[in-house]
C-alpha cells in the first residue's frame, strides 16, 4: 500500500512569496486554535530571516490534509530560499520531493532565480504545479505570466508531460486560489487538492535495511546535531543502531538513532517510527554530514547525491588589531575566531574554511555578499570582534587561462535611468545581451558581467535609479579574465590621532567629502571617517573644537547643523572597501579603516608595492 503521504517542495524566485503562502496554508490546515495568535512568516524562523523577511535556510514542515474520502494524508512541504546566495541549497532540497509547485509573482513574471530552481526541478524529472502568485496585486497581469512561464519551461527543455503543467491563480497572503480566474476566491483548497492528485505518493520500498540521505544540518541546543533527509528505503525505530558512510562509501561513524523528529509546523515532533518516503529529522550522530547516507550497519553503497557547488566568493576574516579593539566584545581572540568558523563550516555546507599558516588569517568561502554578510552578522551577535578584509571572487585556472565567474544580470528601470546604469555596468566591464521596453515607462536590460565588478554595486544600483530599479543576478559560466576593473573612485578622508569626533570639525570638513560617522564618535589613527570628493586618500583632523576666546559668542559656537552621515550596512561596507582597507566589526561598531594605520608606513608599502 502506497504512504499516506506527499512530498512537495515550493521553489521561487526571492519575494515571490512562497514563505507566506506556507502560513496560510499551515493556518487553513488547521493547526493553529481559532483564537491563536500567530505571526508572520512562520517558517523564516531564524533572527536574521525575520529581520531581513528572507529565506537564508530550506526547512521542511508538514500539515494533513483529507483527501475525497475523507482519509487523513500528510503533506511534508518544503520552503526553499529564493535569494540566489543560498540557491545552492534548493538543488538538493529537491531530491526530498516528489513535487514542485512553482511560484512567480503575476506582475513580475519570472525572473532570474526562478529559471535557475525550475531548471533544477525540470532536470530531476519533477511535474511543476504553476502558481501565479499575488494576483491581488494592481498592476498583476496574469495571462502574460502564465505564456512567459510556458516559454520558460520550453526554453529549459521541459518533457511533454512537464509542459502540461497545471495552472493555479492565487494570493497567497490573502489566502486563496483558483483554477480560473473567474472562480470565486475562497480558500486553498484548490491547492491542496491538486497536489494529492497531481503528485505522486512516494514509492519506496520499505522491506530493505533502512537507508536516509542526509540533507540539511543543523545543531539544536537540546538534541545535538540534527540531520534531516528522505528515508529512501526501509524503516528507522528509535534506537535502532546505525553507520553514517560517505559518498565514496567509506564509514564515518557507527552510533544510535537517539531521536527521531517529524516537522509540524514549526516544531519537530518526537516519533518512534519513520518509513520510507517520509522527510524526518535524526539526532545522536556526531560526525555525519550532508550528503552521507545514514543507515543500517552492513549498508555498503550511498545513495547518490548532488555536489554541492564550490564557493565563488571568499574573505578573509583575522582578529581584530585596532586600537579600540576587545572594548565591546566578548570572543576577540584567534582562536574562538577559529573555532567558531570551523564549527559554522562544518555545519553550512556552503561555506568553506581555509587558514594561511601562521598568520591567523582564515579565509572564508562563500556563494555572495549576503551569505558571507548574514555569517559575519550572526557572529557579531554573538559577541565576536573581527576584522574582514575586501571580498574576492575566486578566479579559476584551466589550460593556462585565467577565468573567473559572469553572471547574469537582469535589470528594470524607469527609461529615464537606462542610460545611467548601462554606463556603469560598461565601466564594470559588463556585456549588454538585451534592451528592451518592458511597458509602463520601464525598460528592461540584461547583461553579463563578471561577479568582480558587481560587489557592492546593489547600492549604487539604487543610488543611481533612486531607489526604483529592480536588479537580479544569477550565476551564467566561468570565462575568461576580462581585465582590470577600476574600483572605488573616491579616496578615503582618514583620522589622523584618536579620540572623539567633535561636530565643528566635522562641520569643517564636510566640503572635503561625505562623512561617514556622527559627532562624539570615537576614531583613531587610521580610522576611515568619510569619503574624499577626489581620488586621494586625505588625512583629516576629526578631533580640532574651536579655538576658545575670551568672549563666547551667543549659542552659534556648538550649534553647527551638520548634513547626516552616510549610513552603511554591513554589506555595503564590506563592498565599499579597497584592496588596502579593512571593515572592523564588533557587536556594537562598524569601522573601516587602512591595512597600515600609520601614514608612513602606508607610504612605504605603496612605495614597495609599485
Ligand atoms: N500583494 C501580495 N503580496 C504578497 C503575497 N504573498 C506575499 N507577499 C509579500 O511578498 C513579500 C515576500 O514574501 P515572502 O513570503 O517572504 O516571499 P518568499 O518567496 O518566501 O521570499 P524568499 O524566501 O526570501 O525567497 C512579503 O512582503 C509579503 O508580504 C500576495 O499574495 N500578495
Ligand atoms: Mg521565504
Amino acid at each position: 500500500m502506497a504512504p499516506r503521504l506527499r512530498n512537495i517542495a515550493i521553489i521561487a524566485h526571492v519575494d515571490h512569496g512562497k514563505t507566506t503562502l506556507i502560513d496560510s496554508i499551515m493556518k487553513q490546515s488547521g493547526m493553529f486554535r481559532d483564537n491563536q495568535q500567530v505571526s508572520e512568516r512562520l517558517m523564516d524562523s531564524g533572527d536574521l530571516e525575520k529581520e531581513r523577511g528572507i529565506t537564508i535556510l530550506a526547512k521542511p514542515t508538514s500539515i494533513e490534509w483529507q483527501d475525497a474520502d475523507g482519509q487523513d494524508i500528510r503533506i511534508n512541504i518544503i520552503d526553499t530560499p529564493g535569494h540566489a546566495d543560498f540557491g545552492g541549497e534548493v538543488e538538493r532540497v529537491l531530491h526530498m520531493a516528489d513535487g514542485v509547485i512553482l511560484l512567480t509573482d503575476a506582475a513580475e513574471g519570472p525572473m532570474p532565480q526562478t529559471k535557475f530552481v525550475l531548471g533544477k526541478a525540470l532536470a530531476q524529472g519533477l511535474k511543476p504545479i504553476v502558481i501565479i502568485n499575488k494576483i491581488d496585486r494592481s498592476d498583476a497581469r496574469p495571462e502574460a505570466v502564465v505564456d512567459e512561464v510556458f516559454d520558460l519551461f520550453v526554453a529549459l527543455d521541459a518533457n511533454d508531460d512537464q509542459l502540461d503543467f497545471p495552472i493555479l491563480y492565487a494570493s497567497g497572503r490573502d489566502g486563496w486560489c483558483v483554477r480560473d480566474l473567474a472562480d470565486p476566491r475562497e480558500n486553498l483548497s484548490p491547492l491542496l487538492e491538486l497536489i494529492l492528485d497531481h503528485v505522486s505518493a512516494p514509492n519506496l520500498p520499505e522491506d530493505k535495511p533502512f537507508a536516509m540521505l542526509a540533507t540539511l544540518l543543523d545543531k539544536d541546543p537540546f538534541l545535538g546535531r540534527c540531520l534531516t533527509g528522505r528515508v529512501v528505503q526501509g524503516i528507522a525505530r528509535v534506537n535502532d543502531t546505525v553507520a553514517a558512510i560517505n559518498l565514496d562509501g567509506k564509514t564515518v561513524e557507527q552510533g544510535r538513532l537517539t531521536k527521531l523528529l517529524r516537522f509540524e509546523g514549526t516544531e519537530r515532533v518526537p516519533v518512534d517510527i519513520a518509513h520510507a518516503g517520509d522527510i524526518i529529522c535524526i539526532a545522536g550522530l556526531a560526525k555525519a554530514s550532508v550528503a552521507d547516507t545514514i543507515g543500517a550497519p552492513g549498508l555498503d553503497a550511498p545513495v547518490a547525491s548532488t555536489p554541492i557547488d564550490p564557493p565563488t566568493m571568499s574573505v578573509t576574516i583575522m582578529v581584530n588589531d585596532s586600537p579600540l579593539a576587545g572594548r565591546e566584545g566578548k570572543k576577540v581572540t584567534s582562536t574562538m575566531i577559529r573555532e567558531r568558523l570551523l564549527a559554522e563550516a562544518e555545519t553550512n555546507v556552503a561555506i568553506t574554511f581555509n587558514e594561511s599558516a601562521g598568520k591567523d588569517a582564515f579565509e572564508i568561502g562563500g556563494r555572495g555578499e549576503l551569505q558571507l554578510g548574514v555569517l559575519i552578522e550572526t557572529m557579531r551577535r554573538e559577541g565576536f570582534e573581527m576584522t574582514v578584509s575586501r571580498p574576492q571572487v575566486l578566479l579559476r585556472h584551466e589550460n593556462g587561462q585565467k577565468l573567473e565567474p559572469i553572471e547574469e544580470v537582469i535589470i528594470d528601470v524607469d527609461d529615464d535611468y537606462s542610460s545611467t546604469v548601462i554606463d556603469s555596468l560598461n565601466r564594470r566591464k559588463a556585456e549588454m545581451i538585451d534592451m528592451r521596453q518592458a511597458g509602463a515607462g520601464k525598460t528592461r536590460l540584461t547583461f553579463h558581467a563578471p561577479s568582480r565588478g558587481l560587489i557592492g554595486y546593489q547600492s549604487r544600483f539604487l543610488t543611481e535609479t533612486r531607489g526604483t530599479g529592480v536588479l537580479n543576478r544569477l550565476f551564467h559560466e566561468y570565462a575568461p579574465y576580462r581585465g582590470d576593473i577600476q574600483g572605488r573612485r573616491n579616496g578615503a578622508l582618514i583620522s589622523n590621532d584618536q579620540g572623539e569626533a567633535v561636530a565643528y570639525a566635522l562641520f569643517n570638513l564636510q566640503d572635503r567629502g561625505v562623512m561617514f560617522i556622527d559627532p562624539q564618535q570615537a576614531v583613531y589613527q587610521g580610522m576611515i571617517i568619510g569619503e574624499h570628493s577626489r581620488d586621494n586618500d586625505l588625512e583629516v583632523n576629526v578631533l580640532k573644537g574651536k579655538k576658545l576666546t575670551n568672549v563666547r559668542a551667543s549659542g552659534s559656537d556648538e550649534a553647527v547643523t551638520l548634513t547626516p552621515p552616510r549610513r552603511m550596512s554591513l554589506e555595503d561596507m564590506m563592498a565599499y572597501i579597497n584592496e588596502d582597507e579593512y571593515l572592523e566589526v564588533t557587536p556594537l561598531s562598524l569601522r573601516l579603516r587602512k591595512i597600515f594605520l600609520l601614514a608612513h608606513e602606508r607610504k612605504k608599502h605603496a612605495r614597495s608595492a609599485s
